[in-house]
């Protein structure tokens, strides 16, 4: 298995609970590495951007919402597997169905407020790190 890159967000309610560190240990003591990161407060034109493809769903305002409510720490994970082992360590959706250890059973308070986000497709991977990093952001680790 070729190394990819994923895109991984802390979200607000993660930030509040101040455990960016053991998130990004997570990552770390799982074979991935921090690629690029950086800490921002959304726009809500750049989120309803990011989440386009969840325009029509009934809880797209409440999302957008929670998203810009405060900081975010957004990355790029490089790795064997990246995508895939990044959401495996995220977990469910839902946090009470996130099998235990998991990012989102550990920090998520429900469905919309779960803690983190993972790319769920190269596509997506290329499309969402592309919306928030530079090429020359991204470091080359081997
Ligand atoms: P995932 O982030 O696990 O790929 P998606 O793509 O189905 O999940 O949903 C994108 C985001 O939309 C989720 N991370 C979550 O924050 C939010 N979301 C999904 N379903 C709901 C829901 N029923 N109510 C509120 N927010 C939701």
């Amino acid at each position: 298995m070729a190394k990819e890159l994923t895109f991984s967000i802390i979200k607000p309610n993660a930030i509040k609970k101040n455990v960016i560190g053991d998130i990004i240990h997570h990552f770390e003591s799982n074979g991935l590495k921090v690629a690029a990161c950086k800490m921002v407060r959304l726009s809500r034109e750049k989120c309803e951007l990011f989440y386009a493809e969840h325009r029509e769903r009934p809880f797209f305002g409440e999302l957008v919402n929670f998203m810009t409510s405060g900081p975010v720490v957004l990355m790029v994970l490089s790795g064997e597997n990246a995508i895939q082992k990044n959401r495996d360590l995220m977990g469910a959706t839902d946090p009470a169905k996130a099998a235990p250890g998991t990012i989102r059973a550990k920090y998520g308070d429900n469905v919309g407020e779960n803690a983190v986000h993972g790319s769920d497709s190269p596509q997506s991977a290329r499309r969402e790190i592309a919306l928030f990093f530079e090429p020359h952001e991204i470091v080359n680790l081997s």
